[in-house]
């Protein structure tokens, strides 16, 4: 029996596959070879795509997972009873937004508020361009992240190769989530930035025989070598399933509080440190709104994670260690 290092490149509920891990001598790593079933010991080890392994080799196709290397970072959403993992290692998030059907902008706020807590990047793509009647009301919806600094850019999956084009820079040496409502075009985007997707996927579902819900399913592409590289190293693109709620219920106040980026020059300087920026005197964050510095929808988006955080607190408590506070 041996012990060998292998990359979660899709997951369907618990049931994983992954493939082999290679070094080269520049320290880049990059995955191959036959993909390989991993059987979990028990609920101790929940695996997200991009996750590294330690694997015991029972044959060429088939391992046991042993152990599950530290991660840099991991996404996902949780309400108070339960949490589903999204990917981990990421390096970036891709909101997939649309200009048809009219998209969640809570939703968008969320992705933003994963990403910082994570510290990692994120860019929004809003797809569809080409359909042009709705365009304007998705950038006004757009335009709070745009003016805090997220990168936006406008595209076409169906219509505008050259706005995928333009996007090669962002994605290349880059792990990079896709993450969005159903509908938006992730699935269009993926096709058109990696031609040989759709026939991945079909081998994927065939292994993890998910059946029709090949949608439920995280995977991982590598991105074509003609320009998906940057410092020696691959991009890829994880596809999620589409979501309607991305509960972030884990995340403590503090977390949440230093997640929203335009709270940061206020933080701590309300009249009250312990101040929830509700209806207390002296609250700094509330006078920023009034004065249009701070978007009144990202209070309320704070003050609704504040509460969901809470929540999830009172029916932990008890059964696990409370959050950092
Ligand atoms: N007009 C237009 N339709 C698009 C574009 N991208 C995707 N679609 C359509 O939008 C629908 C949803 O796309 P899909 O990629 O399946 O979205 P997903 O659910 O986010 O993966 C499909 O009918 C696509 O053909 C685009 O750039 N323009
Ligand atoms: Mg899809
Ligand atoms: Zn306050």
């Amino acid at each position: 029996m041996s012990l060998s290092r292998a990359l979660l490149i899709a997951s369907y509920g618990r049931h994983y596959l992954a493939q082999t891990l290679r070094t080269d001598v520049s320290k880049h790593q990059s995955h191959g070879g036959p993909l390989i079933e991993v059987t979990t010991p028990g609920k101790r080890h929940l695996g997200a795509v991009g996750d590294i392994l330690q694997l015991e080799r029972s044959s060429d196709r088939q391992a046991r997972l042993v152990e599950i290397e530290p991660r840099r970072n991991l996404l996902y959403r949780s309400d108070a009873f339960k949490s589903k993992l999204i990917a981990a290692n990421v390096d970036q998030i891709l909101v997939v937004l649309a200009t048809q059907p009219a998209f969640s902008p809570d939703l968008l706020g969320r992705a933003v508020v994963a990403a910082e807590a994570n510290q990692i990047g994120l860019h929004i793509l809003l797809n569809k361009c080409d359909l042009s009647d709705s365009i304007e009301t998705a950038r006004k919806l757009i335009e709070p992240y745009a003016r805090m600094g997220y990168p936006v850019s406008e595209v076409s999956a169906k219509f505008d190769t050259a706005s995928l084009e333009r996007l090669h820079g962002a994605l290349q040496g880059k792990v990079s989530v896709l993450v969005g409502q159903s509908g938006m075009g992730k699935s269009s985007l993926l096709n058109a930035w990696v031609p040989n997707a759709a026939a991945v996927t079909q081998e994927y579902s065939v292994r993890l025989d998910t059946g029709k819900h090949t949608t439920t399913a995280c995977r991982y592409f590598n991105l074509p070598s003609e320009w998906g590289i940057a410092d020696g190293k691959l991009g890829a693109l994880i596809d999620s399933p589409g979501f309607q709620e991305f509960g972030l219920a884990h995340l403590s106040v503090s977390e949440l509080q230093h997640a929203f980026r335009e709270f940061k020059d206020y933080l701590g300087h309300c009249r009250f440190h312990n101040c929830a920026h509700e209806t207390e005197p002296g609250c700094v964050i509330r006078e920023a709104v009034a004065k249009h510095i701070i978007a009144p929808e990202r209070l309320a988006l704070f003050r609704q994670l504040r509460s969901d955080s809470q929540t999830a607190d009172i029916q932990m408590m008890g059964i696990t260690t409370a959050k950092q506070r």
